[in-house]
């Protein structure tokens, strides 16, 4: 292995439409925009990975633009002439000099981990305790912004037995007209399924009283972030009143925002997700304390194309449980594809890659066309 230490560190921004409008309580994703990072090492071997952003700026605080600002100018002199395999190390280092930006570190971290593995031609997952499940469930989002289309999309997607569970985007306009959308999938196709729902942070306390009651009558298995990230005592309270789980999404950021909703039961269950955290290792740690716990874990997603899809893929098949299953179906949603390998669905559950590195191989041509100029 000569030659191993990081020569060169490129980042992309590229905007890749999706199949049909994605409506979220905050915004509707016609377009996602996605950062692309490769490290490329002395001999010219590259680790590549992706993380993905919704709505600009209104989803969270990480934005496509300052994601690559933060890496180039700020994290890259910390990789240059280092051992990716030396990753832990690498990331401590750049903790102790770059505040918060944990979508940009998850970038860095990801695509250094890619680097190791393919250096040593194994599976990056062996970097991380080694893989538990060949599969898991995978979650399908309903969210067309329209009851009979969500439906038939649905039936499709039960009869070519790729979900068969649902995740209902809502909170966007009236709430009453939000459950009874809730109330007609359920009646269409609650028989074969699993129905969760995820408000995004859209409604107050109570309204979240209100609608919760009549979700969980109608026999909604999740409830994900009815409150902004802020109300950790109003998500205390409704995790107390309610059987139906409610799980911590946007507010499940870092390990330590993590520990505080654990440690205050302001939800029963968190959505974990490599790049809010800060990358796998922190993906990892949190894993550990919600199983401490006892909370619910869900494989999320924040709609990664293939490359970040597959990176998320691998780590959550370390995990030993997911009470909810996983939802990482983002290459489903996009036209397009940046990498020359495909998700793999069969039988309800997406199918883990046991290629080198990630199993991601970059395909330039398509790079070229879809990146941000
Ligand atoms: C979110 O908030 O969970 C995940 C699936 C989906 O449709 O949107 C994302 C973001
Ligand atoms: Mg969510």
């Amino acid at each position: 292995m000569d030659n191993v230490f990081i020569d060169k560190v490129d980042t992309y921004i590229v905007d890749l439409p999706v199949i049909r409008p994605h409506q979220l309580a905050m915004t509707t994703i016609t377009t996602q925009a996605i950062v692309i990072a490769i490290i490329k090492d002395k001999s010219g071997r590259t680790g590549v990975s992706e993380v993905a952003t919704i709505g600009g700026a209104s989803y969270g605080d990480s934005t496509v633009e300052a994601i690559k600002a933060n890496v180039d100018k700020y994290i890259t002199p910390h990789l240059i002439d280092q051992t990716p395999i030396q990753f832990n190390k690498i990331m401590t280092t750049v903790a102790k000099h770059v505040r918060g930006n944990l979508f940009a570190k998850s970038l860095v971290e990801t695509a250094l981990i890619d680097l190791a593995a393919k250096q040593r031609e194994i599976p990056a997952y062996k970097l991380f305790g080694g893989k538990i499940h060949d599969s898991l469930p995978l979650a399908w989002t309903l969210a067309s912004g329209d009851t009979g289309q969500d439906i038939e999309e649905a039936k499709e997607m039960l009869h070519a037995k790729r979900h068969n569970i649902f995740k209902l985007k809502i909170g966007h306009g009236d709430p009453d007209a939000n459950v009874r959308h809730v109330g007609e999938i359920i009646k269409a196709v609650g028989e074969e399924s699993r129905v969760t729902v995820d408000i995004n942070q859209a409604w107050d306390e109570y309204t979240a009283l209100k609608q919760i009651s009549a979700l969980e009558e109608m026999g909604v298995s999740m409830i994900e972030q009815p409150l902004p990230t802020w109300n950790y005592e109003g998500m205390k309270r409704l995790t107390e009143r309610f059987d139906v789980s409610i799980l911590a999404d946007e507010a499940a950021t870092s390990l330590h925002d993590t520990y505080r909703i654990i440690k205050e039961r302001a939800g029963d269950a968190v959505a974990l997700k490599p790049a809010k955290h800060g990358g796998i290792l922190e993906t990892k740690k949190i894993a550990g304390i919600a199983e401490a716990a006892g909370f619910g874990l869900y494989g999320g997603t924040m709609i990664e194309s293939t490359v970040g899809n597959a990176i998320a893929a691998s780590v959550y098949s370390t995990i030993s449980e997911f009470k909810f299953g996983t939802e990482i179906f983002g290459p489903l949603l996009y036209k397009d594809k940046l990498t020359l390998e495909d998700i793999k669905v069969e039988n309800f559950e997406i199918q883990i890659p046991d290629d080198i590195g990630f199993g991601n191989t970059l395909d330039y041509e398509k790079l070229e066309h879809y990146k941000r100029r």
